[in-house]
């Protein structure tokens, strides 16, 4: 067994962490993984020694404590040493072997496993770059995607039209790019068609909100998407079904294919 390329702490299962999974997978490269669900992340220390703590190790006069910013409520634990390397404070959280370099954004840490496995990433500086403007892009749309789906059960009409508006210049760029390439940056994989797939794919959960959503008068900004952008959505659907990314992604997206009719492995 290869040494590990990177520890990655985060809750479990993340799309943001199958980035980077499905891309060491591909590179043949370990990637460390420490985690727990959702809801138990608050009772872990987020360091990089990440453990799930005792009763009595949790208090509100922990040296530990702070309060959830984004996504979580209430009270977590970080340790100062992880603050220090995630100053963000976010998962997925990732470390360097020893822990000395924390990289943050799973955009980054997919980098630095593509780095890690000289692979995925473009086939010269100007292809990479390439790479690098569409994960950008991608994080400004995934960012819409993570307020929106934390706000779903009362949003206002300014929130659903930022989302709308950021899911059709996202969408259009990629059904654009589709028509002249069969991957995003040229004719191979990269990591910018491995984040665009884990991302897009957390967006569709909206598809679980439809009733929330029409109990607010609005509709699924998803709705006619297969019809508006097919190259993005077939792209989705085929890498999502390809076996390096079916292993991690499991069945994740089963219940969307059922919806538009389509064969669930
Ligand atoms: N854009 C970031 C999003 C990371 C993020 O916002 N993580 C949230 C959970 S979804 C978090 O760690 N929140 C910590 C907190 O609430 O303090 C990425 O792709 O890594």
């Amino acid at each position: 067994m290869t040494k590990p390329v990177l520890k990655i702490f985060s809750y479990l299962p993340n799309p943001r962490v199958w980035k980077s999974l499905i891309t060491a997978d591909l590179c043949g490269v370990e990637v460390d993984v420490t985690g727990a669900k959702p809801a138990e992340l608050g009772t872990w220390l987020w360091d990089y020694d990440a453990r799930s703590l005792s009763d009595s190790e949790r208090s509100d006069d922990s040296p530990h404590a702070r309060t959830g910013r984004r996504g979580f409520s209430g009270t977590l634990y970080k340790t100062d040493a992880f603050l220090d390397a995630h100053p963000f404070g976010t998962v997925p959280a990732a470390f360097s072997p020893g822990g000395s370099v924390g990289v943050f954004e799973s955009n980054s840490i997919l980098r630095a496993v593509a780095r890690a496995g000289n692979g995925l990433y473009g086939r010269d500086g100007y292809e990479a770059s390439r790479v690098d403007s569409f994960l950008d892009a991608n994080l400004v749309f995934a960012r819409e995607a993570q307020v929106y789906l934390l706000g779903m059960d009362d949003l206002s009409q300014e929130s659903y039209d930022r989302m709308a508006a950021a899911y059709e210049f996202y969408l259009s760029g990629i059904e654009q790019t589709l028509t002249q390439s069969a991957y995003l940056v040229g004719d191979e994989l990269t990591i910018a068609d491995i984040s665009f797939v884990c991302d897009f794919a957390q967006f569709l959960r909206e598809g679980h909100y439809e009733e929330a959503l029409a109990g607010q008068s609005k509709t699924l900004i998803s709705a006619d998407g297969p019809r508006t952008y097919p190259r993005a959505y077939e792209h989705m659907l085929t890498l999502s079904g390809a076996p390096a990314f079916a292993e991690r992604m499991g069945s994740y997206l089963d219940w969307y294919r059922k919806k538009l009719g389509r064969e669930v492995a």
